[in-house]
């Protein structure tokens, strides 16, 4: 059994289900006499309702809003000065204030059948100017998307941080930036859905859902629907995939919960892609400006920026929109030792689906602002940008290093991150092919970009705390419970919807307790099942959940010792466990006798053994700055100026997330996020027109990466232990999601530069690319 602890490369131990079909997603969800959900949706971006008309034939299938009985508004709390709360209503009543909004809710034996009843509700709609763009949002007569607030700021940050003045005074060199970053999906392979039912025995609601927050669900819900948290039991079940995008109380959840309560009929809603692709909140949509001050060498001595970020029409429960400026804000400064600081971030409603957190959450923005200014003082100063960017990074030995921003970088080597990346993309020899150009015509460009992603933040004022939100994450217990034959047994209140928990919880409990980890199972997703835990984002489940599953299983050492002892005639101080059993002077126990011993015998057990024996129950409270993993990207693109084609030749990214629990699933979560960045960089763009309909509907027109279009990637790995987590493990979850729009544009800025032109847009289409060039050559 050695090799199958922290640090081993073990296969993940839930795909054996994943990849024989045995798994089971909502859509696998069926009870006797279920109903089917179809939602009627706005078809408009901004219009009064004058009047619904049901059809006769709909009576008790089709609801609208005052149908809801006893259902509350959806209401995203935070203390942020200024802050406004906008009222999410389950279902449009009044006005509607995005293109699918849902107005009604249709029942039906099949999906069919509801889909047919609810083409045959009539709405009255009194159309209203829309508010589609950031611009049209903050313009002096813009129409309000809420009617009772006094403009369209959902909120706005402002830091001023360090001697700004003095540093700007002292600057030889100014550079600036405007970069924008348009909309996205965070579209996953499994749509959102649930599935409802009520259980008399229990007087239980019982609600499936495709959701990354089980426990923060189950406490949404029964705010909305008014019913006690003991009488709500929310399954997260497999899971495919959620990137952020299943981490809310959703509209629809909330009609399906309620009318399986109300008509106690079980009721399943499940989303199609033109759903997703219209309705689903919205991410990534953000304008950026940033200038940076620098000394004569290319030190930037002070930073100045201003975000602003669509926020679409509502802010979601638990976490509100208006964190997303805030969070662009704080990590402008990214890796570098920049001491005097000074932001803007706006957070503005317009007439779209609400823009929620996704994977790298504002990082992504952050990341490119900082890493333009990086590329463009290179430029200025005639300095290879590696160069600058090595000469301005925090360095290890200033570490712990407490930023401008109040970032508490915990422990790392950035520049060697850096170097590490440039190395395995064979910079200099791409530098040398540049000079000598290519037989082809393309034009080769080197980028890079590095930055930090801070993991596992605990609940003091460096997290969610500071913005005063209803539900500040943090604390996270586990439950180890050693079975009768001697298997164990995990219980968190995470969710896995791809992480490989099931395998890394494992890999701990092996490495305190020796036991194999293929009899180890975790159940988690199950609030009747799981502790009161808040559930798997902001890369924090391996070191909160992680160091729970640790200390649990640690506090099941001394029983097991204590009843092993027992067993083995011996003191206590002569047993230890060893590879999943106890041994002693006179031989070994296995773990199956010693819970057989507990289970069945109890009677014949010494007095001093615990009553509570083979169940342990511990928490784990983090760090309250978090742990700061980091990365540095390498990108080396070819562009076709005649066509604005751009190629990705070679990525190498080398990334420090501390001590690795599972070598061989981080590297999967390297390559998943690379993905997401890839398409944030390059291709995913949910585009509107004037009038705030969706243009991109159909994955004709919202275009993703797909798994052959994933490059072989040059992964590398530095092993920096965080002083301040179990293990010295940081998060890594969202890591290389962050890097890839900044390092792809650094890179083809990089090739387009001798043409005069680069480009400050995501994503990077050949459209853009070629418009861009056109515009330089026209220029010349
Ligand atoms: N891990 C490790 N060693 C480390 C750090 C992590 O072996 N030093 C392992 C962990 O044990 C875990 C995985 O890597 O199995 C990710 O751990 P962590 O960084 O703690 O992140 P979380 O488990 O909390 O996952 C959340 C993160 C986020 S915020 C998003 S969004 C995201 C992501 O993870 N969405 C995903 N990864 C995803 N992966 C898939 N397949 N699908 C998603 O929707």
């Amino acid at each position: 059994m050695a090799g199958q602890g922290i640090g081993a490369r073990l296969p993940r131990l839930e795909d054996d289900r994943y990849l024989r079909g045995l798994s089971q997603f909502v859509a696998d969800v069926a009870f006797p006499g279920m109903l089917h959900a179809a939602f009627l949706r706005s078809p408009h971006a901004h219009a009064n309702i004058l009047a619904i008309r049901k059809p006769e034939s709909g009576a008790g299938r089709v609801f609208v809003a005052d149908d809801l009985a006893g259902v509350a508004r959806i209401r995203s709390v935070a203390n942020l000065p200024g802050y406004k709360g906008s009222d999410w209503p389950v279902l449009a009543k009044g006005k509607v204030r995005h293109v699918g909004e849902p107005v009604a809710m249709v029942l039906g034996r099949s999906l069919a059948e509801a889909e047919d009843l609810a083409a045959t509700i009539a709405v009255e709609y009194a159309p209203l100017r829309p508010v589609v763009t950031m611009a049209d949002a903050l313009a002096a007569d813009a129409p309000l998307v809420h009617e009772h607030w006094s403009d369209n700021i959902l909120v706005e940050a402002k830091i001023d941080s360090g001697d700004f003045e003095a540093a700007r005074a002292a600057a030889k060199h100014v550079v600036s930036h405007r970069f924008r970053m348009n909309r996205q999906v965070p579209l996953t392979l499994e749509g959102r859905g649930s599935a409802a039912h009520y259980d008399g025995r229990l007087d239980e609601l019982v609600v499936y859902c495709s959701h990354q927050l089980p426990v923060p669900l189950q406490i949404g819900l029964s705010q909305a629907l008014g019913i006690a948290q003991r009488r709500l039991r929310v399954i997260a079940p497999d899971v495919g995939g959620s990137f952020g995008l299943k981490s809310f109380v959703e509209s629809e959840t909330v009609a399906v919960a309620w009318a399986a309560m109300t008509l106690r009929r079980p009721v399943r809603w499940i989303q199609d892609r033109h759903e997703s692709l219209v309705c689903d909140a919205s991410c990534r949509d953000y304008v950026c400006t940033v200038t940076g001050y620098a000394d004569a060498e290319g030190k930037v001595l002070a930073l100045d920026c201003e975000v602003s970020v669509d926020a679409g029409a509502y802010s979601p429960w638990p976490w509100p929109a208006g964190l997303e400026g805030a969070l662009a804000l704080v990590n402008m400064q990214g890796p570098y030792d920049i001491r005097a600081f000074r932001g803007r971030g706006v957070n503005v409603v317009t007439n779209k689906p609400a823009a929620q957190p996704y994977r790298g959450v504002a990082r992504p923005i952050s990341c490119v602002g900082h890493e333009m200014i990086m590329d463009a003082l290179g430029w200025k100063l005639g300095k290879d940008p590696a160069e600058i960017r090595i000469l301005n990074m925090v360095r290890p030995e200033q570490m712990p290093y407490a930023s401008v921003t109040r970032k508490q970088l915990d422990s790392g080597d950035y520049p060697l991150a850096l170097r590490r990346a440039l190395e395995l993309a064979n910079g200099s020899a791409i530098r040398a092919r540049q000079r000598r150009g290519e037989p082809d015509g393309r034009l080769i460009g080197l980028g890079m970009a590095s930055f930090y992603e801070q993991t596992a933040y605990g609940t003091g004022p460096f997290g969610y705390a500071a913005w005063g939100i209803e539900l500040v994450p943090g604390l996270e217990p586990a439950v180890a419970r050693l079975t009768g034959d001697g298997d164990l047994v995990l219980e968190v209140g995470s969710h896995s919807h791809g992480q490989g928990h099931e395998t890394t919880y494992a890999q701990i409990a092996h490495e305190v307790l020796g036991i194999d980890p293929a009899r180890v199972v975790v159940r988690h997703g199950d609030t009747s099942v799981s502790p009161v835990g808040t559930g798997t984002y902001s890369s924090r489940s391996a070191v909160t959940v992680g160091g729970a599953v640790d200390k649990a299983c640690r506090a099941l050492v001394r029983p097991i010792l204590q009843i092993g002892a027992h067993l083995l005639q011996c003191r206590e101080d002569e047993a230890a466990i060893r590879g999943g059993a106890v041994a002693g002077p006179s031989g070994t126990v296995s773990f199956a006798e010693i819970g057989r011993a507990w289970y069945h015998h109890p009677e014949n057990l010494p007095d001093e053994v615990e009553p509570s024996g083979l169940t342990a129950v511990a928490g784990h409270k983090p760090h309250d700055p978090g742990v700061y993993g980091y990365a540095s990207h390498v990108a080396v693109v070819a562009v076709d100026p005649a066509t604005g084609q751009i190629e990705l030749l070679d990525y190498a990214i080398v990334t420090d997330c501390g001590r690795r629990i599972n070598p061989l699933i981080v590297e999967g979560q390297v390559i998943g996020g690379f993905a997401n960045g890839l398409g944030n960089a390059l291709f995913e763009e949910s585009a509107y027109d004037g009038t705030g309909q969706p243009l991109a509907t159909t994955l004709a027109d919202y275009l993703m990466p797909s798994a052959p279009g994933i490059p072989d990637l040059k992964l590398d790995f530095l092993e920096t232990p965080s002083p301040y987590a179990p293990y010295g493990i940081k998060g890594v979850g969202e890591s290389a999601a962050i890097g890839p729009p900044a390092a792809i544009v650094s890179a083809v800025n990089n090739a387009l530069r001798p043409l005069g032109t680069v480009i400050y847009e995501t994503p990077l289409t050949p459209a853009r690319v070629f418009a861009a060039i056109q515009a330089a050559r026209r220029t010349r």
